[in-house]
């Protein structure tokens, strides 16, 4: 544990940060005075355990990640400094609540979803083993836009994390890099060449501290904001022309002024791509220089630097790595690359063929012609060796460029091949990528592909999220569980007791409570602790299924009008999540859930055993709320489609039961927790496959199952929708001609699904039973556990540079 300061000491250094850094004495301090003199203080104790990595020869990781979904940062931050409650008894002396303070911290939002989450996760794991780490990214002025819902419709509002500035942030203006943009090519010697860009923009780096469990250690997060070498040409504004003269810094700025609010749809924007090279480049100078002052040779930068690409976004990294290693710094292609491949390993979140990201040649040229050229030169040297290999794949298929569409440069490709390692983030994701999209690279390159599992931070998913269940875990298998609560069968051994059980029913009582007086206090719904509280939380997307949950919702509502008497426990359906704003379907499927909890809810029929709430603006903090309330986690996405997926182990690992396909890190799951805990249903990866190559026509499907066919048609005919009738007629006519999500094909067996749910709700214990055996599995999906497989496997990081 790190020197933890005297209660004394905090209060002296809270009251300083007060006075001396805002300007207030304790009397005229307002809300968030106290809230950034908290942040300041908390900050000062991760700048004493932000020493430089332990080894001086030691390999560092690299993070390169165009998202990081943070969310708040001071009660995690607390926690792991152990400070939580010795500030909370300081600021208590001064009439402050820790609690109403936390409950200002912006929430910031630098992601869309998962993938970011992720990243977030993996900085404060690589913190608490003590791996020595960097991510990088860009410093957004606005992250995910905020969610609200008017008249049922998602509106986008902008977001504006840094309106009262992030005072975690250190700026570092004696960090900043250019970056170029445009121009062209002058030839040089031997593989070198000269690049003039047109335009140059400044990255100036800020630094967030992330501190580890217990203090041990702190990892950087180095986010880069852009900024415009000439400020101001103030010839242009002597001439009158306002506009003009702050031209440049305008376009210039918007590389960093919005995060893309695009999860899985292709954004052709020119925009993206500067985004991109933009922060690939500054974190790759930054790293070069960090090398060179280390008094080494470029020649060892593979030996010191684990570059980890998180998706394609990043994936310039090869070109640009290439270009400074043989134009500016000297190295031959053949040395360069083998440093290239050497430092650079890929992690691959999709299969969805959209969401793969492709760039025109024609953009790349005119935006970064050097390195187009560079593409063009691996891609060269690639097919050659391919061609070479007997029985080898359709070059076509291999190459860097895809020729069909009008000539674009595959990223997954550049990616591919430029890194040592490429990996999934599930066993089956992984397996896919190896089978399928992949497939023909994998054959070129065997072993390269390898998988590591997803994992959360158990110190915000858990000992953050649900305090009392932490305490619970560290009375039965010892406080010093929560140091690495990998291992959780202590845990497990108490299932069948009769009072732990009635614990962990106390416990998730009391989080549902809190969810309840908010779902009373926003949306005016009543609804009862003691519910079935089904919960689907993430980002609306067809593949993940909403629709099918809300019509499964409607066929539910039936069956209790048309039989009061079935004996079918009461239930909250929770929804939550944002649709990317040009996804018009996404963006339906929202309105018609709130449309069908319009309807239900004020049903005076059913008003005591079926309730629907959507949630506005999902977020990171909302989610801290929601999942430790949950007592059904939703994970039904089309098998095959969802990569791993990172809230179905949060939920897990709260007690909650997962009803779920056979997709993603579902898999592992069932087979942690043990197949008796969970509720699994539906199509197998395969067998969609297999539907997709011959589809059935939707009669067929639909025929006999009344129940769902009369469900379409309320739908499509407007029972949820009086005042627009035809609202959902589109959506329900494209269910029917084409059924790609397997919607109509999964819905009889989520259906009986969700009886079986029903059936095993009867049985109290039982339940809670099974809700224990769910925590003790999922000490599996820790994010220390996957960062140590990262290390092991692809960062190669000598073990006295991480705890293993
Ligand atoms: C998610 N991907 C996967 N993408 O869908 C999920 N996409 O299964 C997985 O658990 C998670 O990654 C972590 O591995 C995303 O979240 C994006 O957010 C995204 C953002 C921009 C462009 C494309």
């Amino acid at each position: 544990m790190h020197q933890q300061p005297s209660r004394a000491a905090l209060r002296q250094t809270l009251l300083g940060k007060l006075r001396y850094s805002l300007g207030r004495s304790p009397e005229d301090a307002v809300d968030h005075d106290w809230l950034t003199a908290a942040i300041l203080t908390v900050r000062d104790a991760m700048v004493d355990a932000w020493r430089p990595p332990s080894t001086p020869v030691g390999k560092r990781v690299y993070y390169l990640s165009l998202e990081f979904l943070i969310g708040r940062s001071l009660n995690d931050s607390l926690g792991n400094l152990g400070l939580r409650e010795a500030l909370r008894d300081v600021l208590a002396e001064f009439g402050q609540s820790l609690d109403a303070l936390e409950a200002l911290e912006p929430d910031a939002a630098l992601g869309n979803g998962g993938l970011g989450r992720l990243a977030a996760c993996y900085m404060e794991s690589m913190a608490s083993l003590g791996v020595p780490a960097i991510g990088y990214g860009i410093r957004y002025e606005h992250g995910l836009f905020r969610q609200v819902i008017e008249r049922g419709e998602q509106v986008e509002r902008p977001e504006d994390w840094l309106s009262f500035r992030n005072p975690w942030e250190f700026e570092r203006s004696d960090r900043a890099y250019e970056i170029g943009f445009g121009g062209r090519v002058e030839e040089g010697e031997g593989d070198g060449a000269h690049w003039v860009p047109a335009e140059r923009v400044l990255a100036v780096s800020y630094d967030m501290p992330v501190v580890g469990w217990r203090g041990h250690a702190t990892t950087t997060l180095r986010l880069f904001r852009a900024r415009a070498v000439e400020p101001l040409f103030l010839e242009a504004f002597n001439r009158g022309d306002l506009a003009g003269a702050v031209s440049e810094r305008v376009r210039a700025e918007a590389i960093s002024r919005v995060l893309y609010p695009n999860d899985s749809t292709p954004e052709g924007q020119e925009l993206r791509l500067r985004q991109e090279y933009f922060f690939t480049a500054a974190a790759l100078r930054d790293l070069v220089l960090r090398h060179i002052r280390d008094g080494e040779d470029l020649r060892t930068l593979n030996r010191r630097a684990a570059i980890q690409l998180n998706d394609t976004h990043p994936a310039l990294a090869v070109a640009e790595l290439m270009r400074l290693l043989v134009d500016e710094h000297g190295l031959a292609w053949n040395e360069a690359w083998e440093v290239t491949r050497g430092s650079i390993a890929y992690t691959n979140h999709t299969l969805l063929p959209e969401a793969l990201e492709t760039w025109p040649v024609s953009l790349m040229e005119r935006l970064l012609p050097r390195h187009m050229q560079i593409i063009f030169r691996i891609n060269a040297v690639f097919l050659d060796a391919a061609a070479k290999t007997p029985g080898h794949p359709d070059l076509a298929v291999l190459s860097l460029i895809d020729e069909h569409h009008g000539r674009r440069v595959r990223m997954a490709h550049l990616a591919f091949v430029g890194s040592h390692s490429v990996n999934g983030v599930s066993a089956l994701h992984s397996r896919l990528m190896e089978e399928t999209v992949f497939a023909p690279l994998a054959r070129m390159a065997p072993g390269r592909i390898r998988n590591v599992t997803n994992g959360v931070s158990p110190r915000r998913w858990l000992i953050g999220a649900n305090p009392a269940l932490a305490d619970l875990i560290a009375e039965t298998c010892g406080r010093e569980r929560l140091d690495d609560p990998v291992d959780l069968t202590d845990f497990a051994a108490r299932a069948g007791d009769a009072a732990f059980r009635e614990r962990l029913g106390a416990i998730k009582h009391a989080n549902k409570e809190r969810l309840a007086r908010r779902l009373k206090d926003q949306l005016g719904l009543a609804v009862d602790p003691r519910w079935l509280f089904d919960v689907q939380i993430k980002r609306i997307h067809e593949y993940k299924r909403q629709l099918l949950n809300i019509l499964e919702t409607i066929a539910l509502y039936d069956t209790l009008r048309a039989e009061p008497w079935r004996d079918i426990p009461p239930r909250l359906k929770l929804f939550a999540g944002k649709a990317a704003s040009s996804y018009v379907t996404a963006k339906t499927i929202i309105r018609l859930i709130n449309d069908v909890a319009s309807v239900i809810n004020h049903d005076p029929v059913t008003r005591d055993r079926l309730k629907v709430a959507f949630l506005p603006n999902y977020n990171v903090t909302l989610a801290e709320l929601i999942i430790p309330a949950a007592d059904l986690s939703e994970q039904i996405s089309t098998a095959g489609m969802e990569a791993s997926g990172t809230g179905n182990m949060k939920f897990a690992l709260n007690g909650a039961l997962t009803i779920g396909t056979l997709d993603g890190a579902n898999i592992e799951i069932a087979e942690r927790v043990g197949e008796g805990n969970i509720v699994i249903f539906g199509m197998t990866a395969e067998e969609v496959a297999a539907e997709r190559r011959a589809p059935r026509r939707s009669e067929e499907i639909l025929s006999g199952q009344s129940r769902l066919a009369d469900v379409l048609d309320a739908v499509a005919s407007g029972a949820f929708s009086p005042g627009e009738p035809d609202r959902y007629r589109p959506l329900v006519d494209a269910l029917k001609r084409d059924d790609t999500f397997m919607i109509l094909a999964d819905f009889a067996a989520y259906e009986a699904a969700q009886r079986r749910v029903d059936g095993l709700w009867r049985d109290a214990g039982a339940w809670q039973g099974m809700a224990a055996a769910n925590i003790a599995g999922c000490g599996y999906f820790s994010a220390d556990r996957s960062i140590r497989d990262y290390a092991r496997t692809i960062w190669n990081l000598p073990p006295a540079d991480w705890r293993g």
